[in-house]
């Protein structure tokens, strides 16, 4: 069917510009009967905009479908399967139910979660508008390396958002990515693992696209893409951006951890700041020094002494010492 051809045409090429004679030479049909499947679609509500330039779809019933995120998807296995939910209590939760039988970079997406978390069991908000998925990956690579697999999707998040919106996206130690000195969005890789094997590790993904950040608790703290930019933006071209960049930072992160390293250190808002950290041993202040080969940051003790934090939370602050 022509009309259903041409949908699939324009949502592969989703936001950017398709020529409407290319198209008509690949499906064989006329340029006439392109316009009039692009009318009937109009009529049901797909925004397609025309130009000398073509055709280019930038608006459809906003979901993240299966159909809309792999339509044109440019990933060997990050997102091949994909199971998307209209409400779930937790994408990470189901990723780990479905993990045994579950192939590498299967992805698991909803566009509300009713129990979303954070780390150390902390509620994450997610409501719709967001981006709140779960990537189940299966690298070849030893436990003790599980760190560089967060540092791997924190890495591909900034890069997709910068690279779509140019907006300036800042890691902040150790899994949430900043504009200016708001989160966008937050990472919680969780994993699954035997004495010498990585078995899995899920990458929850959670990022505040078109959501109106005073809707949130706590608003102040928090941005979204959309208040940034000022506009709404393709969830599911953002979605296979972040897919895209996650296979090319897993594959660096089984090649060598060094770019990847270098680049959240390039990319960091916490190297070089004063920080309260909080870690299971308790509470203290002083400057971030380093992001250290095994993950952890390195933090100057206002005492002189040199602190390794392999896992806590850190508070920016200011030069003054207040919290931001
Ligand atoms: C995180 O935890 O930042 C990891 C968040 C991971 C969420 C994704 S969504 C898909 C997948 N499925 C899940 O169930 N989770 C993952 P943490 O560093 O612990 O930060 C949690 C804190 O962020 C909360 O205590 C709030 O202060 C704040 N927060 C909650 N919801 C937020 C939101 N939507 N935007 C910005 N900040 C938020």
């Amino acid at each position: 069917m022509t009309r259903e051809e041409v949908r699939r045409e324009l949502i592969k090429s989703l936001g950017s510009w398709t020529s409407g004679e290319e198209m008509a030479a690949s499906l064989g049909i006329s340029r006439a009967a392109i316009w009039k499947a692009v009318a009937s679609l109009r009529g049901e509500g797909y925004e397609i905009e025309a130009s000398k330039r073509g055709y280019r779809l930038s608006a459809l019933p906003d979901l993240l479908s299966e159909e809309l995120i792999q339509g044109g998807l440019k990933t060997r296995f990050v997102g091949r399967r994909l199971h998307h939910h209209k409400s779930i209590t937790s994408t990470n939760v189901e990723a780990k139910r479905i993990v045994p039988s579950a192939e590498d970079g299967t992805v698991v997406i909803a566009e509300v979660q009713t129990a979303g978390r954070g780390r150390m069991d902390r509620h994450w908000e997610s409501p719709r508008g967001g981006v709140w998925m779960s990537i189940i990956l299966k690298p070849m690579i030893p436990p003790a390396q599980a760190f560089i697999v967060n540092i791997a999707a924190c890495v591909a998040v900034a890069r997709a958002i910068e690279g779509l919106y140019g907006l300036d996206v800042k890691v902040k130690w150790p899994n949430d990515l900043m504009v200016g000195e708001r989160k966008v969005s937050g990472i919680l890789t969780e994993i699954g693992a035997d004495m010498d094997r990585l078995e899995y590790a899920v990458v929850g993904i959670g990022i505040n696209a078109n959501l109106d950040p005073a809707a949130l608790s706590e608003g102040w703290k928090a941005t979204s893409i959309s208040s940034e930019l000022g506009r709404e933006v393709l969830r599911a071209e953002l979605v296979r951006r972040v897919l895209e960049e996650l296979e090319a930072s897993s594959e660096e992160m089984t090649a060598s951890s060094d770019r990847l390293l270098e680049e959240w250190s390039i990319r960091s808002a916490t190297l070089g700041r004063r920080v309260r950290i909080t870690s299971r041993v308790g509470e203290f202040e002083g400057l971030a020094e380093g992001l250290e080969a095994d993950g952890s940051l390195a933090v100057r003790r206002d005492e002189g002494l040199l602190e390794r934090v392999i896992a806590g939370d850190c508070a920016h602050l200011r030069p003054a010492g207040e919290r931001i």
